[in-house]
């Protein structure tokens, strides 16, 4: 027997509306479920995140404790000392944790070109030989010294003021001050990245209270020979693979193992580091944190940090 045809349309439309109610509950479902799964991960994320970067803080500090300890145990600084060694990646819960701390002292403070404001031309003079020693334009000592200095005079040789900088694209003025990070030298004339990659391991950027003079048990070859005019890259090299036996405990014992002839300006020099860069690596679940920081010692109180970048 044949069922009416409006009868038949209904049973088929309520069947329609049956299929299309399961599709949107089940899909209703998912999202519910997806949703549930996206705010759990998202916690365990942000959990993570800040657990991450809680830890590069404590590594940061615990660095600091370890330069301070330092600092109490003995009078001179060398790679020989527990704070030069590196933290390889060590487990822990949920993740890990690595770092190292690297000595400022026996790079070039970039910041020492200029003082009160003024280039200093015996600082210049260092600088200048470093860049002749790296192969790199002599001009870039004036560029530096003119985008540090408080004047607007350009500086001979190379130097470039505000002038030069408001023509670029986009258009900037010289600093005026000093480096935060030598990260801002790339803001400079001259200063292309094929430059700095090469000029990077050499230079930094303290502030003035961390003095101009070098580390000579802790400064590359080429700072020395920078330093020290009249020094041979030769001669620097044989005196830094000497001090790796035995570090040079005075600037009067560095003095007495040089050749004869280089006149020494013992203001240039120390055998003590103030200025150090700690960084630290942690990974918590699958967040990766980073902790860098410029840390100064001053005398034996708790090592300053000077700048502290947490990402
Ligand atoms: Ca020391
Ligand atoms: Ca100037």
């Amino acid at each position: 027997m044949n069922r009416p045809r409006s009868v038949k349309g209904a049973a088929g439309a309520a069947l329609v509306l049956a299929m299309l109610l399961a599709a949107l509950a089940s899909s209703i479902v998912a999202g519910l479920l997806w949703h549930q799964q996206l705010w759990l991960r998202q916690y365990d994320f942000q959990r993570d995140q800040s657990q991450a970067q809680s830890l590069a803080r404590s590594g940061i500090d615990w660095a600091r404790l370890i330069l301070q300890e330092d600092a109490r145990s003995n009078s001179i600084d060398h790679f020989g000392e527990q704070w030069a060694i590196r933290l390889p990646p060590t487990p822990l819960e949920n993740g890990e944790i690595g770092g190292e701390i690297t000595d400022q002292q026996g790079l070039f403070n970039l910041n020492a070109l200029v003082k009160g404001g003024t280039v200093q031309p015996d600082v210049l003079a260092r600088y200048a030989r470093l860049l002749a020693l790296l192969n790199l334009p002599a001009s870039l000592g004036p560029a530096l010294a003119d985008w540090l200095d408080a004047d607007g005079e350009v500086t001979p040789g190379g130097g470039v003021e505000d002038g030069f900088y408001v023509a670029l694209t986009p258009p900037r003025l010289a600093a005026n001050r000093p480096l935060v990070t030598p990260d801002e030298l790339a803001l400079v004339a001259g200063y292309a990245p094929e430059v700095l990659a090469r000029l990077r391991p050499f230079v930094t950027a303290l502030p003035p209270s961390a003095g101009t003079a070098v580390n000579v048990n802790t400064a590359p070859p080429e700072i020395l020979a920078a330093t020290l005019d009249g020094l041979t890259l030769e001669d620097a090299n044989r005196l830094a693979a000497a001090r790796g036996n035995k570090p040079f405990l005075s600037v009067a014992d560095f003095r007495s193992q040089l050749p004869s002839g280089i006149p020494v300006n013992e203001l240039a020099l120390r055998v003590t580091s103030d200025g150090f860069v700690v960084r630290v690596d942690v990974r918590q679940g699958e967040v990766q944190a980073t902790g860098l920081a410029l840390v100064l010692r001053e005398g034996g109180a708790w090592p300053r940090i000077v700048w502290q970048m947490i990402e």
